[in-house]
Protein backbone atom coordinates (compact mmCIF):
# COMPACT_ATOMS: atom_id res chain seq x y z
CA UNK A 1 0.00 0.00 0.00
CA UNK A 2 1.58 3.59 -1.21
CA UNK A 3 1.03 6.06 1.60
CA UNK A 4 -1.55 7.90 -0.98
CA UNK A 5 -4.06 5.28 -0.86
CA UNK A 6 -3.45 4.68 2.78
CA UNK A 7 -4.48 8.21 3.96
CA UNK A 8 -8.02 8.06 2.40
CA UNK A 9 -11.35 7.07 3.89
CA UNK A 10 -12.47 3.30 3.58
CA UNK A 11 -15.59 1.63 3.47
CA UNK A 12 -16.06 -1.34 5.98
CA UNK A 13 -19.70 -2.66 6.23
CA UNK A 14 -20.83 -4.05 9.99
CA UNK A 15 -23.76 -6.95 10.03
CA UNK A 16 -25.79 -6.68 13.23
CA UNK A 17 -27.29 -10.33 12.95
CA UNK A 18 -30.14 -10.80 15.15
CA UNK A 19 -31.32 -13.26 16.58
CA UNK A 20 -34.77 -12.85 19.35
CA UNK A 21 -33.20 -10.12 21.68
CA UNK A 22 -29.79 -10.87 20.75
CA UNK A 23 -27.11 -9.98 18.49
CA UNK A 24 -24.13 -11.95 17.17
CA UNK A 25 -20.38 -10.79 18.96
CA UNK A 26 -17.01 -11.81 18.55
CA UNK A 27 -14.09 -10.34 21.21
CA UNK A 28 -11.57 -9.30 18.32
CA UNK A 29 -7.54 -10.21 17.54
CA UNK A 30 -6.88 -7.61 14.98
CA UNK A 31 -5.32 -4.42 15.62
CA UNK A 32 -7.97 -2.07 15.29
CA UNK A 33 -10.22 -2.53 18.77
CA UNK A 34 -8.33 -5.38 19.53
CA UNK A 35 -9.44 -7.53 22.62
CA UNK A 36 -13.03 -5.46 22.17
CA UNK A 37 -16.46 -7.56 21.54
CA UNK A 38 -17.32 -6.56 17.77
CA UNK A 39 -20.03 -7.23 15.00
CA UNK A 40 -18.81 -9.40 12.08
CA UNK A 41 -18.08 -6.95 8.59
CA UNK A 42 -15.13 -6.28 7.03
CA UNK A 43 -14.36 -3.89 3.78
CA UNK A 44 -16.51 -3.44 1.13
CA UNK A 45 -14.87 -4.32 -2.12
CA UNK A 46 -15.05 -2.88 -5.88
CA UNK A 47 -17.95 -2.94 -7.09
CA UNK A 48 -19.90 -4.84 -3.94
CA UNK A 49 -23.54 -3.96 -3.22
CA UNK A 50 -23.89 -3.47 0.50
CA UNK A 51 -25.96 -6.16 0.74
CA UNK A 52 -23.58 -8.54 -0.94
CA UNK A 53 -20.57 -7.38 1.21
CA UNK A 54 -22.62 -8.20 4.06
CA UNK A 55 -23.49 -11.77 2.54
CA UNK A 56 -19.74 -12.36 2.20
CA UNK A 57 -17.96 -10.69 5.38
CA UNK A 58 -20.76 -12.66 7.65
CA UNK A 59 -19.79 -16.17 5.46
CA UNK A 60 -15.98 -15.90 5.65
CA UNK A 61 -16.20 -15.05 9.38
CA UNK A 62 -18.61 -17.07 10.99
CA UNK A 63 -20.02 -19.83 8.12
CA UNK A 64 -23.35 -18.39 8.74
CA UNK A 65 -25.51 -17.52 6.08
CA UNK A 66 -27.90 -14.20 5.93
CA UNK A 67 -31.04 -12.94 5.08
CA UNK A 68 -33.61 -9.88 5.23
CA UNK A 69 -31.14 -7.39 5.04
CA UNK A 70 -31.50 -3.92 5.39
CA UNK A 71 -29.64 -0.71 6.16
CA UNK A 72 -29.75 0.38 9.51
CA UNK A 73 -27.23 3.65 10.10
CA UNK A 74 -24.02 4.90 9.36
CA UNK A 75 -20.67 6.08 11.25
CA UNK A 76 -17.51 8.00 10.25
CA UNK A 77 -14.96 6.67 12.63
CA UNK A 78 -11.09 8.23 12.69
CA UNK A 79 -8.82 5.38 14.48
CA UNK A 80 -5.03 7.46 15.68
CA UNK A 81 -4.44 4.76 18.33
CA UNK A 82 -2.50 2.20 16.38
CA UNK A 83 0.39 2.09 14.28
CA UNK A 84 -1.02 3.08 11.18
CA UNK A 85 -4.13 5.51 11.64
CA UNK A 86 -7.18 5.01 9.39
CA UNK A 87 -10.41 6.39 8.65
CA UNK A 88 -13.57 4.58 8.28
CA UNK A 89 -17.15 5.00 7.13
CA UNK A 90 -18.90 1.80 8.29
CA UNK A 91 -22.34 1.56 6.96
CA UNK A 92 -24.44 -0.50 9.40
CA UNK A 93 -26.91 -3.19 8.34
CA UNK A 94 -29.02 -5.67 10.29
CA UNK A 95 -29.77 -9.14 8.65
CA UNK A 96 -31.33 -12.43 10.03
CA UNK A 97 -30.19 -16.41 10.23
CA UNK A 98 -31.80 -17.49 6.72
CA UNK A 99 -31.55 -20.78 9.03
CA UNK A 100 -32.36 -20.52 12.65
CA UNK A 101 -30.94 -23.91 13.73
CA UNK A 102 -27.14 -22.54 11.84
CA UNK A 103 -24.38 -22.04 14.51
CA UNK A 104 -21.63 -19.80 13.99
CA UNK A 105 -18.34 -21.44 13.43
CA UNK A 106 -15.11 -19.51 13.40
CA UNK A 107 -12.90 -19.98 10.33
CA UNK A 108 -10.52 -16.83 11.09
CA UNK A 109 -8.92 -17.56 14.05
CA UNK A 110 -6.28 -15.30 14.03
CA UNK A 111 -9.05 -12.56 13.74
CA UNK A 112 -11.72 -13.13 16.03
CA UNK A 113 -11.59 -15.50 19.92
CA UNK A 114 -14.97 -16.81 18.38
CA UNK A 115 -18.68 -15.85 18.19
CA UNK A 116 -21.75 -15.55 20.17
CA UNK A 117 -25.02 -14.20 20.80
CA UNK A 118 -25.76 -11.52 23.38
CA UNK A 119 -28.75 -9.84 24.76
CA UNK A 120 -28.52 -6.59 23.65
CA UNK A 121 -29.71 -4.88 27.00
CA UNK A 122 -26.91 -7.22 28.79
CA UNK A 123 -23.72 -6.80 26.31
CA UNK A 124 -20.35 -7.67 26.88
CA UNK A 125 -17.92 -4.98 27.87
CA UNK A 126 -15.27 -4.07 26.69
CA UNK A 127 -17.07 -3.53 23.25
CA UNK A 128 -15.56 -1.97 20.30
CA UNK A 129 -15.57 1.87 20.00
CA UNK A 130 -18.68 2.66 17.67
CA UNK A 131 -21.11 -0.12 19.00
CA UNK A 132 -20.44 1.22 22.67
CA UNK A 133 -21.24 4.89 21.38
CA UNK A 134 -24.56 3.00 20.42
CA UNK A 135 -25.14 1.15 23.27
CA UNK A 136 -24.75 3.84 24.89
CA UNK A 137 -27.72 6.11 22.76
CA UNK A 138 -31.17 4.76 22.81
CA UNK A 139 -30.45 2.88 19.44
CA UNK A 140 -31.97 -0.34 19.08
CA UNK A 141 -30.43 -2.13 16.04
CA UNK A 142 -33.96 -3.76 15.61
CA UNK A 143 -36.91 -3.60 13.70
CA UNK A 144 -39.62 -0.65 15.08
CA UNK A 145 -42.37 -3.69 14.76
CA UNK A 146 -39.80 -6.20 16.89
CA UNK A 147 -40.57 -6.27 20.25
P1 LIG B 1 -11.45 -7.72 5.35
O1 LIG B 1 -9.97 -7.79 5.26
O2 LIG B 1 -12.11 -9.03 5.67
O3 LIG B 1 -12.10 -6.96 4.25
O4 LIG B 1 -11.70 -6.77 6.59
P2 LIG B 1 -11.75 -7.18 8.12
O5 LIG B 1 -10.40 -7.48 8.62
O6 LIG B 1 -12.80 -8.20 8.34
O7 LIG B 1 -12.22 -5.75 8.68
P3 LIG B 1 -12.72 -5.37 10.13
O8 LIG B 1 -11.59 -4.69 10.82
O9 LIG B 1 -13.38 -6.50 10.81
O10 LIG B 1 -13.87 -4.29 9.81
C1 LIG B 1 -13.57 -3.14 9.06
C2 LIG B 1 -13.76 -1.89 9.87
O11 LIG B 1 -15.13 -1.68 10.20
C3 LIG B 1 -13.07 -1.87 11.21
O12 LIG B 1 -11.69 -1.68 11.09
C4 LIG B 1 -13.78 -0.69 11.84
C5 LIG B 1 -15.18 -0.76 11.28
N1 LIG B 1 -16.13 -1.22 12.31
C6 LIG B 1 -16.89 -0.39 13.09
N2 LIG B 1 -17.63 -1.12 13.96
C7 LIG B 1 -17.36 -2.42 13.72
C8 LIG B 1 -17.82 -3.63 14.31
O13 LIG B 1 -18.66 -3.66 15.22
N3 LIG B 1 -17.30 -4.78 13.81
C9 LIG B 1 -16.39 -4.77 12.77
N4 LIG B 1 -15.94 -5.95 12.31
N5 LIG B 1 -15.92 -3.64 12.20
C10 LIG B 1 -16.40 -2.48 12.67
O14 LIG B 1 -16.86 0.82 12.99
MG1 LIG C 1 -13.98 -8.39 10.11
MG1 LIG D 1 -13.44 -9.91 7.13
Amino acid sequence: ENSGEASRPKVAVVVFLLKGKKVLLGRRRSSVGRDTYALPGGHLEFGESFEECATREVKEETGLDIDRIEFVTVTNNVYSKVDKPVHIVAIFMRAFLANPDQVPQNPEPDKCEGWDWYDWNDLPRPLFGPLETMAQSDFSPFPDCYI
